[in-house]
């Protein structure tokens, strides 16, 4: 039934329904009557089971009469569990009561921590009303699911809103785990530490509170996806015999505007169909987002149910809290749920941000019918009515049924306020997300709300409140966390070490390869198969991709060690029979991700933070095309930086002008770039299989064996080279190559230093014989591993030297020492990733790169695109040697005879 709009104030409220919400008009009553009655009476003789069947068959009847019909997947604006099959709620008769205290404290010193920094620091931001909303969802999490880890039980996985982390230190206050200092330091690390407190960080980052956060979830997206293959790598290690099958559950706490992220939404159905059920979302939908409603004309839980729903998962709405329940036993006639489901997001929180008497009016007022009904409760009352993400037995009931559901990872979608509590002040407020300071009659209105034993100078001087020991509250809170195992959040990273096998077991090929073709990719290849047939380290290891295990020479270990799938493999696959045939296997070993990065990268982050999250290190090592990690995925990365992460990411077919004919969009020539700037991650761009060898032992070594909190990575190229052997003077070569340079072609006072990385080595090589063949100027030739190794080297030196005047040489000037000759560096990547290094050459210093768009062509055309073949190079370094001595035409009488066309444009802007 549709209904008129109504004056509001001096306004006109458009309260017109949108369509998807517009129920349709019943045009035969006594008919609908009947058919509900009859589907009553098989529910009541035959149970749900034979329901569902006769609903399908109608479903079905229905579309070959060609109704074109589909259930819509939403359901009314009402909560899903019916109050009938709300379970008691446990822990004795005041157990909501003193919960309910307790939430009311934990908001109190959650806003005094927020308020009071600000007070002091208005540059330091802060977050109340978030966690106003999340309170309720948190706290029956925390007083009756959060299982802690212990030596018995892996424990349960919490990925919390990252705006509520004031929330969780406030409760950390109360289990004793967080002092008032560490309170009062909250958004103040660095001043903290230097007192001798805690810094409390402003969102969850293990990086900053390693014993405490598991889970970064500061940037939006990360957190749902996250969540998402945190528990399908749980199901990981038990199907591959590696965990004990617990039944450990991965919750994440989010909120509604957060699932406007593609990252949020992008893996729902993976979830669906790996059956996660050890999987529960809790969206905290209090209609708002930073700047306004997530979707003030429509409803977001709706939206979500139809999405979720749609991705196969269980939903269930929380919309309403249980002093609802006698409304809707009174609404005979549907017509408070008709208002609900077409009351939109946008009016419901302008509802939230009004008293009693306004949406007695308002809301009550559209109808005799609604009127009557609120004509049963006061106006206070009708302020007091809690959506059901504010009701402890509700969100009890929503969670009890979560935990218990069967095949399918689960949502629950909490309609909660934003602010809530926070009056007239905050609560549903347009800005209230950014809220950071109240009045004095505001927080004493807060005080009273949730009945906080404080006075009015406690409430002035913004006081944390601790109940004492021995009170009601704290010791359930205390017994409550005692019978889940101890506390949660909480981090722990044990020591437990893998031992490294011996280069010579994995890499002996590489070690000695005396002069075989092979691609650094295929080397990379064949040293993670053989390391997979390590007895001891074999079964840690975690090949990942994103649909390019053949195009990096891998579908060997298809058979090899098969690809994980927790339903085994259903069908005979074309290539049975095959040596590489495709294999699919409960047990198997490759997560092989399809077409998703962001999907990858959160698999890869699982398997490196395993050590901490599940105390089983792991090694994993995902493979990709390198222009699709930094660039793509960057901030996922970011965030497994922030997670402590250890493992391997390879950025294969790398270096742009390498990869030939791929063109602009898979050419990379930046990733080096922003890796740098990740500070425990340590990348290397390897010209030879000896070099990857030995970056690929130190990487084990030190992230398993002396269990080092960094992260490799690692580019490899496609392009067959004959690979030399590892020369004789081991010690000082695996050094060199870890530092960053090495000499691989040492001559007697060199006119020019040429240092060649990655693919580009090649090309620095065939230079070198140029200008000593055609020119008689001596070159020597260094391989540059890693420019972002030398220039942190560089960095830490010369601020050694600044601030303790110690003596310490950078490693590229103590390199370069014996010589002022001049140096040209060449890179497959941008000029910036070599210029890193060029305050610590001690001669002058010129660089080559690739800047500008990649393209398809051959890797000779490309390379004399970007100059940076042998004879650009060759040129580059004559300029120098000829400095002063050569005339601009003698030049270019010298470029013509290298065939170099010196008037092209610059490569950056074509
Ligand atoms: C990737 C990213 N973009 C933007 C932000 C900034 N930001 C922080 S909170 C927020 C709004 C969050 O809204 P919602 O998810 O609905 O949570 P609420 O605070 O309303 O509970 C935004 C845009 C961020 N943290 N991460």
């Amino acid at each position: 039934m549709l209904w008129h709009q109504k004056p509001c104030g001096r306004h006109t409220m458009d309260m017109s329904t949108p369509d998807h919400l517009v129920r349709h008009i019943d045009t035969d009553e006594q008919e609908t009557a009947e058919w509900i009655a009859a589907l009553q009476s098989v529910l009541e003789s035959s149970g749900p089971e034979r329901a569902r069947f006769l609903l399908s068959q109608l479903a079905s009847a229905a579309r070959e009469s060609g109704l074109n019909w589909r259930d819509a997947r939403i359901t009314p604006y009402v909560n899903t569990i019916r109050v009938t099959d709300e379970p008691a709620y446990p822990g004795g008769s005041d157990a909501v009561d003193l919960e309910e205290r307790i939430a009311g404290i934990l908001r109190w010193n959650a806003l005094a921590m927020v308020v009071r920094a600000n007070r002091a620091h208005g540059e330091l931001g802060g977050h109340i009303a978030s966690y106003a909303s999340a309170a309720d969802l948190f706290e029956v999490g925390f007083n009756h699911f959060f299982r802690a880890r212990s030596s018995e039980f892996g424990g349960d996985l919490v990925y919390f809103q990252p705006h509520s982390a004031p929330g969780i230190y406030a409760r950390a206050f109360l289990e004793g785990r967080l002092t008032e200092d560490d309170l009062a330091h909250y958004r103040q690390e660095i001043t903290a530490k230097s007192l001798g407190h805690q810094g409390l960080s402003s969102y969850p980052h293990p990086w900053l509170m390693p014993e405490f956060w598991q889970f970064p979830t500061g940037s939006m997206g990360i957190g749902p996806i996250s969540a998402i293959y945190q528990a399908r790598f749980m199901r990981y290690l038990e199907h591959r015999g590696l965990m004990q099958p617990q039944p450990r559950k991965v919750w994440g706490v989010f909120g509604d505007g957060e699932m406007d992220e593609p990252e949020s939404l992008a893996a729902l159905s993976l979830a669906s169909r790996e059956k996660l059920d050890n999987l529960v979302f809790g969206i905290n939908c209090n209609l708002q987002r930073l700047d306004g409603p997530v979707r003030g004309n429509g409803h977001i839980v709706d939206e979500l149910e139809t999405i979720f729903g749609g991705a196969g998962w269980n939903v269930i709405k929380l919309l309403w809290g249980s002093d609802w329940d006698p409304l809707f036993a009174r609404d005979i006639t549907g017509e408070l749920v008709d208002a609900l489901n077409r009351t939109v997001d946008g009016q419901l929180q302008t509802f939230a941000a009004h008293d009693g008497a306004f949406n007695r009016e308002h809301f009550f007022g559209q109808n005799p019918a609604l009127q009557a009904i609120g004509a049963t409760l006061t106006d206070e009352e009708i302020d007091r009515l809690k959506r059901g993400g504010h009701d402890l037995r509700k969100i009890f009931a929503a969670y009890h049924a979560a935990h218990h559901h069967r095949g399918a990872p689960t949502v629950i979608l909490a309609q909660t306020k934003k602010g809530f509590g926070m009056g007239t002040a905050g609560q549903g407020k347009m800005t209230t997300h950014q809220q950071k300071k109240l009045e004095q009659q505001d927080l004493l209105d807060f005080r009273d709300r949730f009945r906080l034993p404080l006075t009015d100078e406690q409430v002035e001087r913004l006081e944390f409140y601790k109940p004492s020991a021995d009170s009601p509250e704290m010791r359930h809170l205390q017994e409550r966390r005692a019978a889940l195992g101890g506390y949660v959040p909480q981090r722990i990273a044990t020591g437990i070490r893998l031992t490294v096998p011996a280069m010579t077991s994995h890499a002996q090929f590489a070690l000695e390869a005396d002069g075989k073709e092979m691609s650094t990719t295929m080397a990379l290849v064949r040293m993670m198969g053989n390391l997979l047939k390590d007895a001891q380290l074999g079964k840690h290891v975690v090949p990942i991709v994103a649909d390019e295990a053949r195009t990096f020479g891998m579908a060997n270990l298809f058979r090899q060690v098969g690809i994980y799938s927790a339903q085994g493999q259903l069908y005979e696959p074309e290539d049975i029979g095959s040596i590489l045939s495709y294999r699919e296997a409960k047990d198997g070993q490759i997560l092989e991700e399809g077409i998703s990065e962001a999907g990858a990268i959160s698999s890869w982050t699982a398997a490196a933070t395993s050590y901490a999250v599940h105390g089983l290190p792991m090694l994993p090592f995902y493979i990709y095309y390198s222009m699709f990690g930094f660039q793509r995925i960057g901030d996922l990365i970011w965030a497994a930086a922030d997670q402590r992460a250890r493992g391997f990411l390879i950025g294969a077919t790398s270096g742009r002008t390498t990869l030939g004919g791929e063109g602009l969009q898979h050419q990379d020539g930046s990733s080096h770039l922003v890796s740098a700037t990740v500070p425990n991650c340590i990348s290397y761009d390897p010209a030879y299989a000896y070099e990857l060898a030995v970056i690929i032992d130190e990487g084990m070594q030190r992230m398993l064996a002396r269990n080092e909190d960094v992260f490799y990575y690692v580019t490899v190229t496609n392009e067959n080279e004959a690979q030399p052997s590892m020369p004789e003077a081991t010690e000082s070569t695996r050094e060199g190559i870890l530092r960053g340079m090495y000499c691989v072609s040492p001559c007697q006072q060199p006119q020019v230093r040429l240092m060649g990385a990655g693919p580009l080595l090649k090309e620095v090589m065939a230079a070198a014989e140029l200008l000593e063949e055609i020119f008689s100027v001596r070159a020597e030739v260094w391989s540059v591993t890693s420019f972002s190794e030398l220039a942190r080297d560089g960095i830490a030196c010369e601020r050694a030297r600044r601030l303790q005047h110690s003596g310490t040489e950078t490693w590229v000037a103590s390199q370069l020492a014996d010589s002022t000759a001049p140096v040209i560096a060449v890179s497959d990547y941008v000029r910036a990733v070599p210029e890193s290094i060029r305050a610590y050459v001690p001669a002058r210093y010129v660089t080559l790169g690739t800047d500008g768009f990649g393209r398809s062509d051959t890797r000779a055309s490309l390379r004399d695109f970007f100059e940076v073949d042998a004879k650009w190079i060759a040129y580059t370094a004559l300029c120098e040697v000829y400095a002063g001595t050569k005339t601009a035409a003698e030049m270019r009488a010298i470029a013509s005879r290298l065939d170099l066309n010196v008037d092209k444009p610059l490569s950056s802007t074509i």
